[in-house]
């Protein structure tokens, strides 16, 4: 089979070089770092619809989209227009604007059990404070969090990945006090008895359990209906609230996010959870994240209510015109069954490759979010998702990347379609990926 010629990266390489002098690992998120495939990350300069381009001039067919708010792809006209207008007026008052009202009053319009909403800058910000506001207002203190969800860099919820028992959380990063996670237990995703057993041992001081009700941080891994059911009646029996991080699903899987998604594949329970926490779609490639929910529980912000948060650029008018832009062009062309469709056709032509190269891999996909794990059995929590091959992923990145299909730098992430990827660029990657998966097979 032809191997790509391999391409040329040495301006990336370059400014590489030049960034580790000024920034740690010469990037502004470990994502990027290409940590978990080798090598160096590539810098791009351009990005235009399913496209981006490198600074050594190479195109890319994109499946990261800025790790997923470019539903719409890069530089939508939409969202480009949207920004251009708003930016003329100004970028940031400190001052409240209706636009920052027509957002909230749209998300509150979309998402089910979002009666009030707060903006802040990024998703990390919004899965905080709504961890704030859930011990503020059951002045309780203990989270339950599930190992392989990824909530941000909030001090709390950085814990070891749990084993299956209740595992009162340990930092896993230098620098948090163990004080900070002493009240949180990680477990493990789609464990109904490991829950049952915390809800047990602790219920009447759990705050809150908070999930990605379908998960894109190890990997997209699908919930059961009874893991479910049992984190909604456990936290309604105990008086506790449930949190649906929709960071990534929210107006990805649908324009319910993922509770319509997993309602239309009857794994969304009657009651929704009590809280939500958005970010990424909603800000349109600009930093806006939001958390909202029951406005008995929403009146305990500050101003209205005790619990502290704020925000200098919370809502700025620029973020906003883009999140406006990127929702309102969802709302009316409702792209979702096409994206669903489109997604699966490269999902199916994958899957198909690897069998017939005789590869081991499990394709799991959730709407226009997809993850090709090269293991031979279903990925349905962390531990099954740990087991998979990370050596041939790499290879499999390196492969697709040199033949011009840019993937998540990691085993454990999602990979995203947009409405502006068509029937051409999915052909070109499973053109690319029959190459590129012979090469995993020689390498293996
Ligand atoms: P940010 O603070 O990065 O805006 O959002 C944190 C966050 C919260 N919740 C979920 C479900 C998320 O996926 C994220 C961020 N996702 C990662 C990618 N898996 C962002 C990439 C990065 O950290 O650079």
């Amino acid at each position: 089979m032809p191997t790509p010629v391999r391409r040329n990266h040495e301006r990336s390489t370059q400014a590489y070089r030049r960034a580790c002098r000024v920034i740690p690992g010469g990037v502004n998120s470990p994502a990027r770092a290409f940590g978990g495939v080798g090598g160096q990350p590539i810098f791009l300069e351009r990005g235009q619809g399913p496209y981006v381009w490198d600074i050594d001039g190479h195109q890319y067919i994109d499946y990261v989209g800025s790790w997923g708010p470019l539903i719409l792809g890069h530089a939508a006209a939409a969202v480009v227009a949207a920004i251009q207008e708003a930016v003329h007026q100004g970028t940031s008052f400190g001052a409240p604007t209706e636009a920052e009202t027509e957002l909230a009053e749209l998300i509150c319009r979309a998402v089910p059990g979002v009666e009030m909403v707060r903006l802040v800058n990024s998703g990390t910000e919004a899965a905080m404070s709504a961890l704030r506001l859930a011990r503020g207002f059951t002045r309780r203190h203990r989270i339950i969090k599930f190992a392989g969800c990824y909530h941000g860099h909030v001090d709390s919820l950085l814990v070891q990945a749990g084993s299956s028992a209740t595992t009162l959380g340990v930092p896993n990063s230098p620098g948090i006090p163990p004080g900070c996670t002493a009240d949180t237990i990680c477990l493990h995703y789609n464990d109904v008895e490991a829950l049952e057993q915390a809800f047990a041992e602790h219920g009447p001081t759990i705050a809150a359990v908070i999930l990605e009700p379908v998960v894109g941080n190890m990997g997209v891994v699908l919930p059961t209906r009874p893991f479910l059911d049992a984190v909604r009646e456990l936290t309604r029996r105990a008086g506790a609230l449930l949190i649906y991080d929709e960071v990534m699903t929210g107006f990805r899987l649908a324009w319910g996010g993922a509770q319509e998604y997993l309602n239309r594949l009857g794994l969304q329970p009657q009651d929704g959870p009590d809280l939500i926490v958005l970010g990424k779609i909603i800000g349109g490639g600009l930093p806006v994240g939001a958390y909202g929910g029951r406005a008995d529980i929403m009146k305990h912000v500050a101003p209205v209510g005790p619990v502290f948060q704020a925000g200098t650029l919370s809502g700025n008018p620029l973020a906003v015109a883009s999140g406006l832009a990127t929702l309102r062009q969802l709302e009316k062309t409702r792209p979702y069954e096409a994206l669903e469709k489109l997604t699966s056709q490269l999902c199916q032509g994958l899957a198909a490759l690897c069998r017939s190269v005789g590869i081991a891999h499990q394709m799991q996909q959730a709407g226009s979010m997809w993850t090709l794990f090269f293991q031979d059995q279903p990925v349905t929590d962390y531990r099954t998702a740990l087991a998979s091959n990370t050596k041939r992923f790499a290879r499999f990145f390196w492969g697709m990347l040199e033949r011009g299909i840019y993937l998540p730098c990691s085993q454990f992430e999602a990979a995203f379609v947009s409405t502006a990827h068509t029937q051409r660029e999915i052909e070109a990657t499973l053109t690319a990926a029959r190459e590129a998966l012979q090469d995993c097979i020689q390498e293996a």
